[in-house]
């Protein structure tokens, strides 16, 4: 190994991460057609769709004939609940997971013993990225269970060769002694728990840059580059995003480098697509939309053109860190979490930008959408420190004043601003909840 090479991050599978534009795209060509031939052979959803279609897998000639395919989503997999979408018989299922839907049936998966070695390559890639070495002491706090969250970075890790404290969720004060005795350098969770765990400490008196903390992995849900900021001065660790959904994967399907600059998707495992979500038209490169996924080496539970709601921008430039891979960025949000106020649309994530911006603003909100008369209201609630929830009213009503008029301009929509007193909006231990709709109750 050259000295340049010493010094450069360590990539887990170069060859892979690294290949050119050319080798990429030829490979997800034969993977993509191996995919169809498989789900149309053993997945009656996808056989009467196609058909519908009018299309063969033969149609399928270029990558840009994906195109053509109709699209899968949510309700498909509700439909032919529980296993209906499944490729292989059960007997060769080993693994079975689940989507953190909160309404009506949850989405199951499932997984082949090769497809549970290739989440664990892929966790363990991302986890590489962000800075994971068999040096490190990785605590998890994702829920173990049906959720995808803590088996995909567990079994990353573990192929990494890191130590892997798998600590589960909840019990704040527990998670922090183990912190502190275990000396856990990598922190596994969703972003809005890291700001718990901080604010935990903070109340303990203990200070996190004393612990042996250096990199967060962090995913699960939508967070601003405000709220990266913050948990990075506060925990004082390098905080990298992590994407993925269970339908496709669960973690391990997206991930970010120590540039920060987005995360590199694993197109040779998954071919991603942008598309207008009102119009399903597949929008050229560099625009904003919706993510379409499709896995190309899935055995149990390939998908086909997945919806998965999320918005955000794909960029192809060869990262500094040498990936080749399309980097997706911070997701929006969900469409389906975007609120129209007043015909306007609006993401949490907006609003969460203004509010991380402001000094005095604690880093927990929640936003309430209600109707007066035919008239949509968006109030924010945040909680503000001691200093300003105690101030004098002239105060107050100058920083509500300044809040107002920052989310005017963000939004291009007005919203009521609350203070609240500290530690008064619920915390979550795992995905946040921040919006209460009243519109729809
Ligand atoms: O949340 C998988 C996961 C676990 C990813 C842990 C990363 C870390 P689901 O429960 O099926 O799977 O929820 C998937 O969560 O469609 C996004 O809306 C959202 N999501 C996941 N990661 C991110 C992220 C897991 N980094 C849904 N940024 C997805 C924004 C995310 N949203």
């Amino acid at each position: 190994m050259s000295d340049c090479e010493k010094m450069m991050p360590k990539i887990w599978d170069r060859d892979n991460e690294c290949m050119s534009r050319d080798r990429l795209e030829a490979l997800q060509l034969a993977r993509l057609q191996q995919t169809l031939k498989r789900v149309n052979e053993h997945v009656p959803c996808y056989q009467n769709k196609f058909s519908a279609f009018g299309l063969g897998v033969s149609d399928i000639r270029t990558l840009d004939d994906l195109a053509k395919l109709p699209f899968t989503t949510k309700e498909d997999l509700r439909l032919n609940y529980p296993y209906g979408m499944f490729a292989v018989p059960m007997r060769e299922v080993v693994r079975i997971h689940s989507s953190s839907g909160t309404t009506g049936k949850p989405t199951v998966v499932g997984y082949t013993r090769n497809d549970l070695k290739t989440w664990t390559q892929l966790a363990a890639r991302f986890m590489t990225a962000a800075g994971v070495t068999p040096d490190d002491i990785v605590h998890i706090a994702f829920g173990y269970g049906l959720f995808t969250g803590a088996f995909g970075l567990h079994y990353g890790a573990e192929e990494i060769g890191a130590s892997v404290i798998p600590i589960s969720s909840g019990n704040t004060d527990k998670q922090i002694m183990i912190m502190q005795d275990y000396l856990s350098s990598a922190l596994v969770c969703t972003p809005s728990y890291a700001l718990t765990l901080a604010d935990r400490m903070e109340k303990k008196g203990i200070d996190p840059k004393r612990l042996s903390l250096k990199v967060g992995l962090f995913g699960g849900e939508p967070w601003s580059e405000e709220m990266r900021r913050e948990i990075e001065q506060r925990l004082g660790v390098v905080a990298t995003d992590n994407y993925g959904l269970s339908e496709v994967m669960g973690p391990g399907v997206a991930g970010e480098c120590q540039h920060q600059c987005g995360m590199h998707i694993f197109e040779d495992h998954f071919i991603a697509e942008i598309i207008d979500p009102e119009t399903g038209e597949v929008l050229p490169r560099g625009s904003i939309g919706e993510l379409v996924l499709t896995s190309i080496t899935k055995e149990a539970f390939p998908i086909i053109r997945y919806r998965t709601r999320d918005i955000t921008r794909l960029s192809y430039e060869t990262c500094e860190c040498g990936r080749t891979h399309a980097r997706m960025a911070k997701t929006m949000g969900r469409s389906d979490d975007m609120l129209i106020i007043k015909g306007v649309n609006v993401f949490p994530t907006q609003i969460e930008e203004v509010l991380f911006q402001v000094e005095g603003c604690e880093p927990h909100y929640q936003l309430v959408v209600d109707r007066a008369g035919t008239m949509d209201t968006l109030e924010v609630q945040v909680e503000v420190n001691e200093r300003i929830f105690f101030d004098e009213m002239r105060k107050q009503h100058a920083f509500v004043d300044l809040l107002e008029k920052r989310l005017l301009s963000m939004l291009g929509v007005g919203a009521k601003v609350k203070l609240v007193e500290p530690s008064s909006i619920p915390r979550h231990e795992g995905k946040a909840n921040r919006v209460i709709d009243k519109r729809v109750q």
